[in-house]
Order: C-alpha cells, then structure tokens, then sequence
C-alpha cells in the first residue's frame, strides 16, 4: 500500500509540489473587514469509488488549504473546498483517477458575505431568524435565566483557553424539585456548525416559554420537563465560534500548537473513546487534528465533569452539521454498540417524528457505515460511560449537489429548530425515565 501511495504522489506530482510551496508561504489572505476571504474558492462534491480513490483524497487532506468537509469514504460524497490556486491540479488529478465529481459552488465567499451583511443589516437578537455573534449568544443565555430563574440554572462548567465560560443550562420544570433523569444536549463543539447553536438555543426558547401551555408544543415541553431535566451545553467551543467572524469555516477550538500557524484542537477527535484511533490526525495543521492526549481540552474536560456531576443521564445528544444524518454508536468502530438495533429503532422513530414537521429526511445508521469511522468522540465517550441513548445529528443541508453545507440560510434557523425539537420530544417519549 505504500509503495502505491508514493506512485500516486508521484503520478500527482505537480499538485503535491505545489501543496508543499504553498503550505511553507501560505498566508490568510484578508478581505476589507480583516476576516479570511474566499474569493475564488470551490466547493467541489466527490464520489471515491474505491479504495485507491479513497487512500488519494487522504493524501490530498494532508496538504495544506484543502478543506475537507467530510472524511473521505467509500460510503458518503465527500465535499472540499479547493482555493483557486489548486483548482486546476486538483481537478485534473480527480479526472486522472476517473474519479466523479460536481463543483456544488463557486464562490462560496459570495455567500459567506451576504451572510456577514444579513447579520449587519438587521437587529442581532432574535434567535429564531439570525445567528447571533458569541458576545450576544452569552447574553441571550443569561437574559433567559433571569427571566426564568425557576426553570433556569445557568452555570460555567470551565473555561475556554481563551478564557471564554463554557456554559450550561438546565432546563427544569422547577429547578428546586428533586433532580430527574437527564437528558444532555450539546452544540457547538465544531465552530462553524452555526445553525447548531440555533437548535440549543431554540429548544432552550420553546421549553421554557411552553411548559405549562397548551396547544402541540406546551403539551410537548410538558411532557419532556415532566419526565427529564434538560441539559444543554449551547456553545462547547466559545473560543472556535468567535474565531468564525474572521473565519467562517474554522472548525477547532483555538489553543496553540508548537506549528505557530496552525492552532486547535478537534474537540470531536480528544475525547477517551479509542482517542488516537480511525478518523483522527496527530498532525497539529489537520482539522481532525486529535490534541497531544485523550481528554487534553478544556472543552472536553468541562463537559465530562458536568455531565459525572449530574447523576443520572441518560441519553448524550451531539448536535453537529451538515448531512441530514443521525448517527448510532460507534463511531471510532466498525463494531456497532451491543444495543445497536434497539438505538436504531428509536432514533428511526425520532426521525418520523422530525420529518413529519417540515418533510425533512434524516438517515439513520452506523457512522462508519453511512458516513465515515471517527475515534475520540464525544458521544462514543459517553456511550462507552454507561450513558444508554447516544447520538450523533447532522442536521441541515443535506450532502452533495445544491448544499451550501456550514454556511445555512437564516430562514432555515427556525424550520431547523422546530424540526429539531420535535426529534428530541420524540426521544424524551421512547426513552424510559
Ligand atoms: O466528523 C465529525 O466529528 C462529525 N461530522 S462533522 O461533519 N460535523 O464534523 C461526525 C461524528 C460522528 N461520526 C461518525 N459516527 N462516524
Ligand atoms: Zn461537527
């Protein structure tokens, strides 16, 4: 195998060449607002049909400024986006290996700016219709537990390595009642999955203004508050998110490598579950990049002491983009966890449930079979911690062909929330207490 990797390199000489020069000049090219431009950039959607295709693109991924935006895989298109520079190379060497491929967009900096300028036109505040930049996501939170400070409990459970609170709220019907079983949800722990943190958001909104009420959704969040308190880490990576107004596309969190230029760390690759393994890159420039040790992050430390000091969990809800996927575990393995078809049933059903609100489909299945093998996760961590109901969900766009991937329209927030929560009423229904 490795001799036929080094004849790849060599067959695709030209374009290893220049990765290489570029990776030792490259600078952030910046636009006027002093953020990452994309001007000229590709996203361009690829099918690997076996496995030296497959063992190519990993090649590919290890140079810099190739933004890989799936791992690539027999079983899932794989989309990246391709800087003007390495268009050319990149597309011939694809067409060389016969290996089928669309360019999705163009010109993804168009879309990131009219993105930047939806967010400056209108007042930033309302969850449901706009992403909300992290100085205002923090106040959003802390807003709603003074007007709830019976059904609110705001707590940091550690900070960022830029010294940002990780937050989380627990939603209680009344939060001086005996502690229930709980439920945790978690977003944000990859930057760039904005529409991620509009879910914990939303669902924070709706069970707080709705329990008690009546009508489809006050039946529903008293139904899950009755039954479960809710945990929710909104904003796992603060440090990432607010990198993402000067890069839209960073997925890490922010903590310095001995490679100056590249920092971060994978908060999605630290975590104890087979750490080192499938999926995961020692290499500090990667963007699956795994940290010097299991459970290294801040990030990730803070959320398996909350969740310890919690008591009784029982379902671990990741909340990633994008792909329309629902996750069951392993990631990190081929092997499926011993309750596998029993998860996989009830996250079917959490998925009619999720169709039936806007007539969005969601896969349901084995990570590694229907998307990719990925070690060091935070659901597989917690699955491997005696917490039942573990899930991974990519949520809007779907993959491939007319998918703006990261960068969701803001009339997409509040479909993808309401969608979203009535997922997890469906879960909170089928999972014993
Ligand atoms: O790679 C990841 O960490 C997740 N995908 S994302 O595009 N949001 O980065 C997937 C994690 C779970 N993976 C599997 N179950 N294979
Ligand atoms: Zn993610």
């Amino acid at each position: 195998m490795f001799r036929e990797l080094s004849n790849m390199a060599r067959n695709m000489g030209p374009l290893m060449f220049s990765m290489l020069l570029l990776g030792a000049v490259y600078a952030n090219p910046e636009n006027s607002h002093g953020r990452k431009s994309f001007k000229g950039y590709q996203v361009i959607s690829v099918q690997a049909e076996n496995e030296m295709q497959v063992e190519y693109l990993n090649l590919l991924q290890t140079g810099p400024e190739i933004d890989f935006f799936q791992i690539p895989s027999l079983t899932q298109r794989t989309d990246i986006l391709v800087p003007p520079t390495q268009l050319k190379e990149v597309k011939r060497s694809f067409r060389k290996m016969k290996m089928p491929f669309e360019v999705t967009n163009r010109d993804i900096e168009q879309l990131i700016e009219r993105e930047r300028q939806q967010m400056a036109g209108k007042s930033t505040d309302d969850i449901w219709t706009s992403y909300l930049p992290w100085e205002k996501f923090e106040v959003w939170l802390q807003d709603r537990s003074t007007s709830y400070p019976n059904m609110i409990e705001l707590k940091s459970i550690g900070k960022s390595y830029e010294g940002k609170d990780i937050w989380q709220v627990k939603v209680a019907a009344n939060v001086n009642d005996a502690k229930k079983p709980a439920m945790y949800i978690e977003c944000l722990a990859h930057a760039r999955e904005w529409i991620t943190g509009s879910v914990c958001l939303g669902s924070i909104d709706i069970l707080t203004s709705n329990y008690g009420q009546s009508g489809t959704q006050g039946q529903q969040a008293t139904e899950m508050l009755n039954k479960f308190d809710w945990y929710f880490i909104p904003m796992m990576n603060p440090d990432g998110y607010n990198f993402t107004k000067d890069n839209r596309l960073w997925r890490k969190n922010r903590v310095p490598n001995a490679f100056p230029t590249c920092p971060g760390v994978d908060l999605n690759r630290n975590f104890d579950a087979d750490w080192g393994g499938a999926g995961s890159s020692s290499n500090w420039c990667a963007d699956t990049y795994r940290g010097g040790s299991a459970n290294s992050e801040n990030e990730a430390k803070a959320v398996i002491g909350a969740v310890a000091e919690t008591g009784r969990v029982v379902s671990y809800l990741s909340i990633h983009s994008y792909s329309q996927l629902l996750l069951v575990p392993y990631a990190y393995s081929t092997v499926k966890a011993p309750d596998y078809d029993e998860l996989k049933r009830i996250g079917d059903e959490a998925m009619l449930a999720l169709r039936r609100v806007n007539g969005v489909t969601f896969q349901v299945g084995h990570g590694p079979e229907i998307l990719y093998a990925a070690s060091g996760g935070a659901f597989d961590y917690f699955k491997l911690n005696d917490v039942k109901y573990c899930y991974v969900y990519e949520l809007r766009p779907g993959p491939g062909a007319g998918s703006n991937g990261f960068i969701l329209s803001a009339s997409e927030i509040d479909p993808s929330i309401r969608e979203t929560f009535a997922s997890f009423h469906s879960f909170a229904v089928q999972i014993p207490a």
